[in-house]
């Protein structure tokens, strides 16, 4: 398989993308493509047909897939591994459901606090409706860990318990928590520590090491200076 990302500090569905696909423990191969440059459109159109990132590849010649929405790349690598989503399947409904939040909403959030791992935008962005996005955030993150999360048998440190597609779509909203520091003040205790361990889990530490080393800026991005 190839996935196709943009820039690893600004493009958080790219994100998504590729924590599923790591997730997954399926091999696949990165291909990057830095956007917002006069050449990227007809880059990212060789692979995607919408023009957008990220985009999965699978097979060749006439089997050949392009699969170029986030949240239906987690979808298709579930039905390649399973594990991605929770076993249960009322857990697994409430799941999908704060997934596709994720995917359709906190359009607030998205404008104000876009994400850039490399900077330190501390205070940033509080709008009362990205502060109302950040209490839905923080009242959906307590709803699942203290529901499905904390509870035997499948209690961990995730929202469901195991890491799941319904953490990677909340992972680069705590790229921008970490951004724009969105801690303690913000949110609740139960969120804080949840938002600390999806900082420190070993995929999204990859990332952050990709994106710091990355060198491609977007001014359009750089929002705060
Ligand atoms: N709903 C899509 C959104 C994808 C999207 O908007 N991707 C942006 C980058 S984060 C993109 O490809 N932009 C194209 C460009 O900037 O040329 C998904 O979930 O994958």
């Amino acid at each position: 398989m190839q996935l196709i990302i943009g820039d690893y500090n600004y493009s958080s569905w790219s994100m998504r993308g590729w924590l599923a696909a790591r997730a997954s423990g399926l091999p696949f191969e990165t291909v990057q493509i830095p956007l917002r440059e006069a050449d990227t459109a007809d880059h990212i159109g060789r692979y995607s047909p919408s023009g957008r990132v990220p985009c999965l590849i699978d097979g060749e010649g006439e089997g050949r897939i392009a699969i170029w929405d986030s949240l239906a790349i987690a979808e298709y690598l579930a039905e390649l591994n399973p594990a991605l989503w929770p076993a249960d399947a009322r857990a697994r409904a409430v799941a999908r459901a704060v997934s596709a939040e994720m995917h359709s909403g906190f359009t607030a959030l998205r404008t104000h606090m876009s994400m850039n791992i490399r900077k330190d935008y501390a205070g940033h962005g509080r709008t009362p409706e990205v502060l109302a996005e950040i209490a839905r955030i923080d009242a959906l993150w307590q709803d699942c860990r203290q529901r499905f999360g904390m509870q035997a048998p499948v209690a961990g440190p995730w929202l469901f318990g195991a890491w799941s597609i319904a953490d990677i779509m909340y992972a680069p909203v705590c790229m921008r928590f970490a951004t724009y520091a969105v801690g303690e003040d913000a949110l609740s205790p139960l969120a804080c520590r949840y938002l600390g361990e999806v900082l420190t889990h070993p995929h999204v530490q990859e990332w952050r090491v990709a994106a710091s080393a990355e060198t491609h800026l977007i001014a359009a991005y750089d929002s705060y200076g």
